[in-house]
């Protein structure tokens, strides 16, 4: 059996090449890894690698992180800038014995000298989302936009193996340095080939509260499938958030086995999500709530047509 899932739309094409890649019976790390660079090298996405939006400083400052379920080696990048796929030096740390979570300046210096691509990620585009932005916020009271497309992804290969990669541009207008949950494992992240892995998106700064894919991993160990564990863990967590605070932020969850068996689950309206599996060819799925619990419907073509339609639409400045 193989296997990968991813979230948001975007991750549609970049499943499809990994789909490729395992169908054949290659590795999890070089699937996950070339799903994840499709997302960052397109320059329409706008929370992830190239065309990324930047934080309040008008920098494009970039987190990723990469696990692999063998050997439970992790690597990750976080605040980094100026290179094309931080999911690249993030498995290419996960390699290393130590200092395998590198940040700014830091991760910079360590991908130059490794030889990866430098590239200037902030587009005209994002410059031009960036000034309305500004326009918008000096108008009204400040409440920065929690941009909200994080791409996360699970993967089981033939022999196997299974891996989870992450890639985000963060919050839109986050201040210089801010850290979500993508880089931080057990929070964005988790993988565990004996059991399976999970992947987030949304508010990190509240996924970070409940270590949330560590949570699905553990609940799976438990003998929960994947769709269980998730919704569990996101209704449990979501529940305590709002008992706590008054409310919860968003967060969407996606997990698959060791038998390629999926789940997702999410506190939000409107999530979509992109899968394949040896019985699946590449699929996007949008999930609803019905009575307390998350459904998952194909996406119909209309709406990925109106997906593609609205992100690539022409931009104007306010
Ligand atoms: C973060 N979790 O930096 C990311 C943002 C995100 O979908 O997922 N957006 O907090």
């Amino acid at each position: 059996m193989w296997g990968i899932i991813a979230t948001w739309r975007m991750a549609a094409e970049g499943v499809g090449k990994a789909a490729d890649i395992l169908k054949n019976g290659g590795d999890a790390g070089d699937a996950i890894e070339t799903a994840v660079r499709e997302v960052e090298d397109f320059p329409y996405y706008k929370s992830v690698g190239y065309g990324g939006l930047p934080n309040e400083e008008m920098e494009v400052e970039l987190d990723a992180a990469y696990m692999d379920g063998d050997t439970l080696d992790i690597g990750a990048v976080a605040a980094i800038r100026d290179f094309a796929n931080p999911v690249s030096i993030a498995r290419r740390l996960s390699k290393e014995k130590v200092n395998n979570l590198l940040v700014g300046e830091g991760a910079e210096k360590f991908a130059h000298k490794e030889g990866f691509e430098r590239k200037n990620m902030l587009t005209d585009r994002a410059k031009i989302h960036y000034r309305n932005r500004v326009k918008e916020l000096t108008a009204q009271e400040i409440k920065p936009y929690s941009g909200h497309d994080t791409v996360g992804m699970v993967c089981l290969d033939t022999k196997g193996k299974m891996t989870t990669a992450t890639s985000t541009s963060g919050l839109f207008m986050k201040k210089k340095g801010r850290v979500g949950d993508s880089p931080i494992a057990g929070s964005g992240f988790y993988v565990d080939s004996k059991i399976g892995g999970a992947s987030a998106t949304g508010l990190g700064e509240d996924v970070m509260k409940g270590c949330v894919s560590y949570e699905i991993v553990r609940l799976m160990r438990d003998g929960l499938h994947p769709q269980e564990a998730c919704e569990k863990a996101v209704a449990m967590f979501d529940q305590e958030l709002k008992e706590r605070r008054g409310q919860a932020g968003d967060m969407s969850l996606i997990a698959m086995n060791n038998k390629g068996e999926w789940g997702v689950a999410t506190n939000i309206e409107g999530f979509s999500f992109a899968v394949a599996t040896e019985n699946q060819e590449p699929i996007v799925y949008l999930t609803r709530h019905v009575d307390g619990k998350c459904v998952h419907e194909p996406a119909s073509q209309e709406w990925l047509d109106d997906y593609m339609r609205t992100r690539m639409a022409p931009l104007e400045e306010k």
